[in-house]
């Protein structure tokens, strides 16, 4: 396998044809879209008017008057008159509709079932379902959050570095993720999807590859993800495999954990379940085995200033690394 082989960068989710945030998919995001555009609409009105008055005012230029006499005379009081009279009742009625609006997606209708909480690191998501009722479906992963469909999830922001913020813009609004306090949003998707979330602050020299992926699946898919994730990957006695968690104990535990493993490492993403996830290094690249290594051993080439190093793997060593990720499902 050429290590060198080409990187696949990924632009945008595959799988929804209305994938992009004009489309609102949940109640959280509904009526901040149907604001928006409504805002749009009163300030692109906004713009034309006195773009108008402007291009009419140019043409009937008076003769060099002074300014104050202009204003003074009855004409231009009128017209200062109507323009306030205009801009204060249109300015009333946007702030009381945004503050409905916000009340609105304030909380859900419903209680939400389910807390994650989202912890934001340079530059990829921690995703802990660490509030399960049953403690055998605890576990942490990495980038891709799974919720059930039709129902109000809570999400808890945390970060671990500098300020950041998840934005998933078809379920809701931004709220930033800020050191050393827990912010709370919650989000639902009305139908199952994958819907595309991005930080939306400048973090630093990866910011824009800082993105992640929310699955909403039925109950039925989802508790088969939650038991899947919460179980350890089964070892394996082949020669490969184990020559290559050998190497991985040896140089990736430190920063990386494996739950039944020595790997406990615990500032970069959970490796458990690496095979499961449909994309790695947040979103940058499809989860292939080509991928995988390209990342392994070209990080700062593929997300420059990342807090992984490029590890250089000779082509044996390559492999067997591989066969021991593919045992991690
Ligand atoms: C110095 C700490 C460090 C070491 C050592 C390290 N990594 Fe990483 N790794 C990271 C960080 C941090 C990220 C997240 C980078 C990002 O997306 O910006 C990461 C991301 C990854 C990912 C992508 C995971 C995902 O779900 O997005 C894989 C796979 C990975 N590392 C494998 C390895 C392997 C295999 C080794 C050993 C050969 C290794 N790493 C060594 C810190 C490290
Ligand atoms: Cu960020």
């Amino acid at each position: 396998m050429p290590l060198t082989a080409p990187v696949q960068h990924i632009h945008g989710s595959d799988s929804a044809p209305l994938n992009y945030f004009l489309h609102a998919a949940g109640p959280a995001a509904a009526p901040t879209l149907t604001l928006d555009w409504i805002f749009t609409a009163i300030c692109v009105l906004v713009c034309v008017i006195v773009g108008v008055l402007l291009i009419v005012a140019i043409h009937r230029r008076r003769a060099n008057a002074p300014l104050d006499q202009l204003v003074q005379g009855n004409d231009g009081l009128r017209w200062i008159v109507i323009g306030v009279g205009l801009s204060v009742p249109v300015l009333v009625a946007m702030l009381v509709y945004a503050l409905v609006t916000l009340n609105r997606v304030a909380t859900p209708a419903e209680t939400p079932a389910l807390t994650i909480t989202v912890t934001a690191y340079d530059w990829w998501w921690k995703v802990a379902y660490d509030d399960a009722a049953d403690a055998s479906l605890r576990f942490v992963t990495a980038n891709e959050i799974h919720i059930p469909a039709g129902e109000p999830v809570r999400i808890k922001l945390k970060s671990a570095d500098v300020i950041h913020t998840f934005w998933v813009p078809r379920l809701a609004g931004k709220t930033q993720a800020i050191p050393g306090q827990t912010n709370e949003q919650w989000l639902q998707a009305d139908v199952p999807g994958v819907y595309r979330g991005q930080c939306s602050q400048f973090c630093g020299a990866q910011h824009a590859h800082m993105a992640f992926e929310v699955v909403a699946e039925n109950r039925a898919e989802f508790a088969a993800w939650s038991a899947a994730q919460a179980r350890v990957p089964a070892s394996s006695n082949n020669a490969n495999v184990s020559a290559g968690k050998t190497l991985f104990l040896d140089k990736c535990a430190g920063c990386h954990a494996v739950r039944g493993s020595d790997a406990q490492g615990a500032q970069a993403p959970d490796l458990t379940h690496l095979d499961s996830r449909r994309l790695i290094a947040a979103g940058t690249l499809t989860n292939t085995a080509e991928n995988q290594l390209a990342w392994i051993t070209g990080a700062q080439r593929i997300k420059p200033d990342s807090l992984m190093p490029g590890i250089a793997l000779k082509r044996e060593e390559a492999a067997n690394l591989s066969a021991y990720l593919a045992t991690l499902k």
